[in-house]
């Protein structure tokens, strides 16, 4: 680990703590240059294998305001997350499935075009990074989560049930669920207000760009059914059937009934965690008139979806759920 210490004052630029970089291999998307013409080059991320796995390289270079395309870097120590610097590039949304025929129609064809690089969170925010927040600004209003607490599924609004107490137990490194978006919005403002840097919830397109991280299909599923799903994230499993003998899955053991640390299954080919399963994360995009925001990836107490890039419900936003976090997007200027 490499740490910046150039001070606001020598160049106006905070302290930017670079964790990794991550290694390089050839995607091949699209990419639009810097003046927004649109230029076809290859990009250096993700050493991808079956999984897209990526390894960082730690001891990488310090970087300052701006870190490069693929670096991993740290406003602050200790709690704050850590971001993986994206490229501008595009997608396709409402790719088909990979296995599926005819493919459903989650969402209408359309060209994403993001013209500028932007950081996301590599792991969901975590327990223990949700803790710190909680400490400096001691909101009063975190219950009424919907745990299982008491009974066996399904989840009743609990008026105890709160991000300390979701119904299962957690460690620090777990991500933190029972969050409505005005409490991942207040995060993001106070994470903000602590760094000097602009940090808001991704909207649902970034969330998809970051989640597709170059791949066409959308499945992170080599083979329907088969037992190696387990392998690459946290979903409904045998453990959850075990716990929730009503559960339709079963199955592959993924080794979590509810949430797993941040981490504990391979990243995608941008070396981000957990976009499918473990926890639903929330983006800022409105449905439902405006009463709702859609939240992706699918998590611990969901089947995996059948377009899990591209399905993204959207949920009553006032709702604290075990099962819903988020990942951030910090802003580059
Ligand atoms: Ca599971």
């Amino acid at each position: 680990m490499v740490r910046a210490t150039r001070s606001l004052a020598q160049n106006r630029l905070l302290e930017v703590t670079v964790v990794a970089h991550i290694s390089a291999i050839a995607l091949g998307v699209g990419l639009l240059g810097s003046v927004g013409q649109a230029v076809m080059v290859a990009i250096s991320f993700g050493n991808a294998g079956a999984a897209g796995a990526a390894e960082p390289k730690e001891g990488a270079q310090v970087t300052q305001a701006r870190p490069d395309v693929g670096a991993v870097f740290s406003d602050c120590p200790k709690v704050c997350p850590e971001m993986v610097v994206l490229p501008p590039g595009q997608f396709d949304r409402g790719a088909p499935y990979v296995h599926a025929d005819p493919p459903p129609a989650y969402t209408p064809p359309e060209t994403v075009v993001i013209d500028k690089p932007f950081a996301i969170g590599r792991y969901d925010v975590t327990v223990g990074q949700y803790e710190a927040f909680v400490r400096a600004t001691r909101p009063t209003d975190i219950g009424n989560c919907r745990t299982d607490r008491g009974t066996v599924g399904p989840f009743r609004l609990d008026p105890q049930g709160s991000w300390r107490d979701p119904g299962f137990p957690q460690d620090e490194r777990h991500p933190v669920v029972c969050v409505t978006v005005a409490d991942a919005k207040a995060y993001a403002a106070w994470l903000s207000k602590k760094t000097g840097r602009r940090y808001r919830l991704p909207t649902q397109k970034e969330w998809e760009y970051a989640a597709r991280a170059g791949a066409t299909e959308d499945s992170i599923d080599p083979s329907p059914g088969d037992e190696s799903l387990c392998r690459y994230a946290n979903i409904q499993d045998a453990r959850y059937k075990a716990k929730y003998p009503g559960a339709l899955a079963g199955g592959c053991d993924d080794g979590h009934a509810n949430t797993s640390p941040v981490g504990s299954y391979p990243p995608n080919r941008f070396g981000l965690y957990d976009i499918v399963g473990n926890v639903a994360q929330w983006t800022d995009t409105e449905e439902h008139g405006g009463t709702g925001n859609t939240a992706a990836g699918g998590s611990w107490s969901t089947i995996l979806p059948v377009n899990p890039l591209s399905a993204q419900p959207a949920y009553d936003r006032n709702m604290r759920r075990p099962w819903i976090g988020f990942r951030l997007v910090r802003e580059l200027r």
